[in-house]
């Protein structure tokens, strides 16, 4: 999806302008991926831009950082204070949020640990991530060849930059086959998650999802759904799914900060329930 630009970009603790938020090519992140980021998005409000659970998702950001020996300069409350400066200091009204720790310049090899840990924080408009009819019309998707990857490949827990690699071998996977979305299973086969979403499917009017041990991510939108399904008093359970499970679903949907909430409609060239969300 294109990127809009706005003014500025927050850079280790620097307003940069828009275009000159640039890193060295031998940034050791671009050669092996080793890094780490959140999505988040701000909405318009009577007051002014809101940001979405702003500290769960830079508390994530650490967490993945922890895994990957990333050490800023800068705490969880300094990212947080920054990034809500951001989005003051940029005027929009609405916005996604890209904050991103990497490795700076000057070292290069397999080893990360030399490197400094570099932050930057950026935001833009950011329409429907799946399409504009997704939400409405629903998305077709297909179950990727590509696994997801296991707990001791990559930790799918976190956010690291390399991670996105497998995602989006199933991304592009599913759109060259013509459809919108892949749904990655874990290497013992349970459904795992999309390329960028946590996925729900509804079946008897309770609402079922993959626990986080099948290796997907602990999405902030799908722990915001499964508290307002409860709220609801539906009944909301984790559990391991099988690819099966999908095809038998009244409705199935996934839930992301870019994608937000979208229906599946069709699975695998069956369809989904109704086949209307
Ligand atoms: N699983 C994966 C693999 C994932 O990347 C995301 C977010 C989720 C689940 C949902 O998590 P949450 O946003 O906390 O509800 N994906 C981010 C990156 C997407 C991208 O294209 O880049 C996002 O939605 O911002």
């Amino acid at each position: 999806m294109p990127i809009t630009p706005t003014r500025q970009i927050w850079m280790d603790g620097e307003l940069v302008a828009w275009d000159d938020a640039n890193v060295h090519v031998l940034t050791p992140t671009l050669h092996y991926g080793w890094g780490c980021f959140e999505g988040i998005r701000a909405y318009a409000t009577d007051r002014g831009p809101a940001v979405f659970r702003l500290t769960e998702h830079i508390e994530r950001l650490f967490r993945s950082a922890h895994i990957y020996f990333l050490e800023p300069e800068w705490t969880v409350q300094q990212v947080i204070d920054a990034t809500k400066e951001l989005v003051r200091v940029n005027e929009v009204e609405s916005c996604y949020i890209r904050p991103l720790m990497y490795l700076g310049y000057g070292e290069m090899g397999l080893n990360p640990l030399p490197s400094k840990t570099k932050v930057s924080i950026a935001v833009w408009p950011w329409g429907t991530y799946l399409g504009e009819a997704a939400e409405q019309h629903g998305v077709r998707a297909r179950v990727s060849s590509w696994q997801r990857i296991g707990a001791n490949t990559i930790p799918p827990a976190g956010k690291g930059t390399g991670q996105y690699l497998n995602s989006s071998l199933a991304k592009v996977e599913a759109l060259k086959a013509g459809y919108d979305e892949a749904i990655m299973l874990t290497p013992s086969g349970n459904v795992a998650e999309g390329s960028g979403e946590n996925l729900f499917v509804v079946q008897g009017g309770v609402l079922y999802t993959p626990p986080v041990v099948d290796g997907v991510l602990a999405g902030l939108t799908r722990d915001s759904v499964m508290t307002l399904a409860r709220d609801e008093g539906i009944e909301v359970v984790e559990k391991s799914l099988l690819r099966s499970d999908l095809y038998f679903a009244d409705e199935v949907f996934c839930t992301g900060t870019a994608a937000e909430v979208v229906p599946m409609v069709e699975i695998d060239d069956r369809t989904v329930g109704s086949g209307v969300p």
